[in-house]
């Protein structure tokens, strides 16, 4: 896929006139871990990724956690720690903001599909959020059908299942599990339904998430890769905005509004 380069402007212009053009289409983000950066949330690849330190295998693996659930639980009640004390960066704000004036001006849905475990989107305002990979704010038992959220980072003295005194676990997808069946159709549904897919902050390496954009684009959608470096995505992206999301995001989405305000 061989882009032109483009100014910000006449792209807004572009996607102000997808947006009006398809009346019944919706709007979707795929976000993973750049669109947390500025918050101060690692991420998991490039230079200062999670996996250069921690080995994947033993912390996001149902094996790793079988091997040394306390050392697995001390990473994630470290991630809780850092994520609470995150706030929303200018990118989950202004998506959440582009949701609220799209439904005001055209009555047009915007969805999060996202990568994130770290619930910042819902805290930023977004109300149509679907978690590939579950939320660090929720655990749930390795034996039984025990549940529950919480809002601060865990308490380690209690990691036992209340009901079967079973081990409890994050209720995230860790490599080499299935996505939640209803999750995943509804991400596809929202992908084939989508006139514009924004791509913002993903390696975009980790399947099955990979593959919506490839589902967005053969249904009509035009594609936009936000991310300071390339990424899986942007080869197959109709745009690619080399730029980290806090200093394109919001101008792009303000600019979009602008032409159809
Ligand atoms: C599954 C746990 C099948 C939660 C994570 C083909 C099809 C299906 C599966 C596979 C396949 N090929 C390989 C697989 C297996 C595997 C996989 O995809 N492996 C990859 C590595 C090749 N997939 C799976 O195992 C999935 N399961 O398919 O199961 C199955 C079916 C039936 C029965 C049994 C099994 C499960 C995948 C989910 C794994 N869980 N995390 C948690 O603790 O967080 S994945 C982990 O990576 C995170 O969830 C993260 O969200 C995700 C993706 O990473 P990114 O979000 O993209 O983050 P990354 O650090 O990689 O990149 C950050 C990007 O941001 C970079 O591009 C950087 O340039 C950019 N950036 C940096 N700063 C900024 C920025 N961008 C913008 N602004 C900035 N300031």
């Amino acid at each position: 896929m061989n882009q032109k380069t483009i100014e910000l402007d006449e792209l807004a212009a572009k996607l102000a006139n997808q947006l009006i053009s398809n009346t019944e289409k919706s709007i979707s983000f795929l976000t993973g871990a750049g669109i947390s950066a500025s918050a101060g949330i690692p991420t998991f690849r490039g230079k200062d990724g999670l996996w250069k330190n921690y080995d994947v295998t033993k912390f996001a693996t149902p094996e790793g956690f079988r091997e040394n659930p306390e050392l697995v639980w001390e990473w994630y009640a470290w991630r809780q720690e850092k994520i609470a004390a995150a706030a929303p960066t200018p990118s989950h704000k202004a998506i959440s903001k582009f949701e609220e004036e799209l439904s005001r001006i055209l009555n047009k849905d915007v969805y999060v599909i996202t990568q994130n475990v770290d619930g910042l989107h819902q805290r930023a305002g977004s109300s149509k959020v679907i978690e590939l990979h579950g939320s660090i704010w929720r655990i749930k038992c390795t034996k039984c059908s025990h549940k529950a959220s919480i809002d601060k980072p865990i308490d380690k003295s209690s990691l036992k299942c209340p009901k079967c005194k079973s081990w409890l676990r994050p209720d995230v997808v860790w490599f080499g599990e299935a996505l939640d069946e209803k999750v995943l159709s509804k991400a596809y549904e929202i992908s084939a339904q989508s006139c514009i897919m924004f791509v913002v902050g993903t390696s975009g390496i980790v399947f099955p998430a990979a593959y919506l954009p490839i589902i967005a684009r053969s249904s009509g959608a035009l594609v936009v890769d936000i991310n300071p470096e390339k990424s899986g995505i942007s080869d197959i992206a109709d745009y690619f905005i080399m730029s980290e999301a806090d200093k394109a995001v919001p101008q792009l989405l303000k600019a979009i509004l602008a032409k159809i305000g």
